[in-house]
């Protein structure tokens, strides 16, 4: 296990290079050119330039999150051509650089969902909640009266440029059925997969977050079933998922262990984070511990360990702890809090496996 930090850039995190550096066990960081719309190819000279400030710090650039994808592949729309071509082109630049793994997702219009960015926890933190209810009861428009009003909204995980165009989003989505998605995805994959296997870069897909449908939009990369489904599209090493058990262990029909011992050979990636499920639907995130919420992370990393895991992890999303003003989710204290809980399970493992 390579374990590495999301960081998200010099003047886009609070969090300095000099502290990822003393979390113990870390490699790299998990980057990204954060300001680079979706659709646009990288430009060379950026790429190198987070390569030089990560590597003055002794730390790797070798995964990315996210390489976003453009919403006219996901729609399939003529000109997604165009913008997949930029895509190849971001692959080959970023291995030049020495990249080794690429995260991406494949949901439509929205990334990851959540109501609350700061619910207070019993213990006086702060953490990131999902109320169901909520969701489902809410008009995803009212969003863009709130964009409209303020220019300053944003939301978590998604560029602001997409919050802009919401309403021709969803138009253009309407008729688009998980088929048709699936589809997209495979003309997606066909173009991509052989330019990553000529450039030794891992493709690996973000299961949706929540997963499941919400907004009526159709989300795929949901459960067991379609992440074999979709393996079997392109049956390559380098055709493979970002496992993140907070994502899949928001329903508490994934076993994400045995998800892990099943697709070990296909996960160049792991998030690995705990989350407490109600049952109502909702949850919130909490500390990594297992017996903190419904995922069994001691498993988890039990599963890792003895499939002979040498991907990357990383820790994910954190509560928000000791004052830390930071980004919904990227604190560095429970983030860090986190890496020593799954270092002290897989050390141990390590110690009673000889
Ligand atoms: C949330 C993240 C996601 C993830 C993307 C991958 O914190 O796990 O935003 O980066 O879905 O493309």
């Amino acid at each position: 296990m390579r374990m590495v930090f999301r960081w998200f850039g010099e003047g886009n995190d609070r969090i300095p290079l000099e502290h990822i550096r003393q979390i113990p066990g870390v490699e790299g960081v998990v980057w990204a050119l954060h300001d680079i719309p979706a659709g646009e190819e990288w430009p060379m000279d950026r790429i190198l330039q987070v390569k030089e400030q990560a590597e003055k710090h002794g730390l790797n650039i070798d995964v990315v999150e996210s390489v976003n994808v453009h919403e006219d592949i996901k729609l399939g729309l003529p000109t997604r051509d165009r913008y997949i071509e930029n895509y190849k082109k971001t692959i080959e630049r970023l291995a030049q650089a020495g990249v080794k793994v690429i995260c991406y997702n494949f949901m439509p219009i929205f990334d990851w969902t959540r109501t609350d960015l700061f619910k207070k926890l019993e213990d006086g933190s702060t953490a990131l909640f999902f109320e169901k209810e909520k969701v489902e009861s809410m008009d995803p428009l009212d969003l863009v009266a709130k964009i409209d009003a303020d220019p300053q909204f944003t939301m978590p995980g998604w560029e602001p440029e997409r919050l802009k165009h919401l309403t021709s989003l969803f138009e253009a989505y309407k008729g688009v059925s998980e088929e048709d998605l699936w589809n997209n995805l495979e003309y997606f994959l066909k173009q991509i997969i052989p330019v990553a296997e000529i450039n030794n870069i891992k493709m690996a897909i973000h299961p949706d977050d929540p997963p499941w449908s919400i907004f009526g939009l159709p989300r795929i990369m949901t459960n067991k079933d379609n992440i074999k489904r979709f393996l079997n599209i392109i049956d390559s090493p380098y055709n493979g998922v970002t496992l993140c058990s907070g994502s899949l262990g928001a329903n508490p029909n994934n076993n994400i262990a045995d998800m892990v011992r099943e697709f070990a050979d296909r996960i160049p990636f792991a998030h690995i984070r705990n989350v407490k499920v109600y049952e109502n639907g909702d949850f919130v995130e909490t500390s990594h511990r297992t017996s903190d919420g419904s995922v069994d992370i001691t498993e988890i990393v039990k599963a890792y360990h003895e499939t002979g895991f040498t991907g990357y992890a990383r820790p994910d999303h954190g509560r928000h702890i000791f004052d830390e003003e930071c980004r919904p989710g990227y604190g560095l204290y429970d983030r860090a809090l986190g890496i020593m809980y799954l270092w002290g399970i897989w050390d141990t493992l390590q110690r009673t496996a000889k």
